[in-house]
């Protein structure tokens, strides 16, 4: 196949948005510029230590810097640089960043992100990922304000994310389909490597972490033991596969079929996985698959946000396996977990 490089692709598809003069083009290579120096960076994770002068400061006599904040102010440069936004929401930030720069004065958009989701898994050499979201800014002009990031999901108007695993993928959607790239080294380009990507809609495995079983909601708890029995006519059992990092988990469920729970627990009570910048996204992408996201009462993308790192139950993949969890979540609402 030829190869199509992530930069020819944006301008190809550029047609798609009769009134877009490049903007959102330009904000989506600045979101590759900054993936491909945090995956050099993930991909090092382990040799720091070895690389690096011992304590605070590495060869280059920088300091050395836990690899989620390196993220975060990887993609915040790229984005103030690419001045295309006014504003970003990101995890590592309590308060939302304004941006007020000369370049970015006529910007039209907003990033929410999570610079690198699942970062507790880089020790262990695990696959993690970034997790992105953009909005148009509601506000008028000056710096963003939170009020820019106080839109639903179905306002999204690109998301996508970036796994550093076995290979470096960058994975979005702008409501047009869902493209896949994969990094070539060789030539330091995401290229097309996944056109169309569309998820199955009855897959056979199911991805939730087990252990906290004991506090999860009556309707979770019997949709694993359905997914536990024999039924060849249902392909079941299903496969447990659980990595612990969402990016990871979501995006082989979104290649092979699958469904992603991370239900309300007793540790997190309105869920752990937050609504801006990890479920919204998440949920456009795989809607954009022919997939469902769900709290497993309602749509992901119409759940109205009030606060910035607000948090939601997720249940999200292969649109048959999360009708049928939302079908045991309503038959055993009234259950008391
Ligand atoms: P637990 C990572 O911290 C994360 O946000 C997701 O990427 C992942 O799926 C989940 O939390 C893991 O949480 O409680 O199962 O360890």
């Amino acid at each position: 196949m030829k190869v199509k490089t992530l930069g020819q692709f944006i301008i190809e598809k550029q047609t798609d948005f009769p009134f877009a003069k490049g903007e959102l083009s330009r904000l989506l290579r600045d979101i590759g510029i900054a993936a491909k120096i945090v995956n050099r960076e993930v991909n090092k994770a382990g040799l720091v230590e070895i690389l690096g002068e011992t304590g605070e400061t590495n060869i280059q006599g920088e300091r050395v810097k836990k690899l989620d904040v390196f993220a975060n102010d990887q993609f915040i440069a790229a984005l103030k640089a690419g001045g295309e936004v006014c504003a970003i929401a990101s995890e590592e930030n309590d308060e939302i960043i304004p941006i007020d720069s000369e370049i970015s004065k006529n910007a039209k958009y907003v990033v929410a992100m999570d610079p690198l989701d699942g970062s507790s898994n880089i020790d262990v050499n695990v696959s993690v990922g970034t997790i992105f979201s953009i909005y148009r800014r509601t506000t008028l002009s000056g710096p963003g304000t939170i009020e820019d990031f106080m839109q639903r999901g179905t306002e999204q108007v690109a998301a996508g994310y970036i796994i550093y695993g076995s290979s470096c993928m960058l994975v979005y959607t702008t409501g047009k389909g869902v493209y896949g790239f994969t990094l070539d080294p060789s030539i330091g380009e995401f290229c097309l490597s996944h056109p169309l990507m569309q998820t199955k809609t009855a897959g056979n495995v199911y991805s939730v972490n087990e252990g906290n079983y004991l506090h999860f909601p009556e309707g979770v708890k019997k949709y694993i033991k359905y997914c536990q029995e024999e039924d060849k006519a249902t392909n079941r059992p299903y496969s447990s596969r659980y990595i612990g990092s969402g990016v990871a988990d979501i995006h082989r469920n979104l290649i092979v079929g699958g469904v992603y729970i991370y239900p309300t627990t007793t540790k997190s009570p309105n869920g752990k996985l937050r609504l801006l910048y990890e479920c919204n996204p998440l949920a456009f992408i795989i809607e954009q698959a022919g997939g469902k996201a769900t709290t497993g009462y309602k749509r992901i993308m119409e759940v109205p946000i009030t606060e910035l790192h607000q948090r939601t139950p997720l249940f999200l993949g292969s649109s048959d396996m999360v009708d049928k969890v939302m079908e045991f979540m309503t038959k055993y609402a009234e259950v008391k977990a």
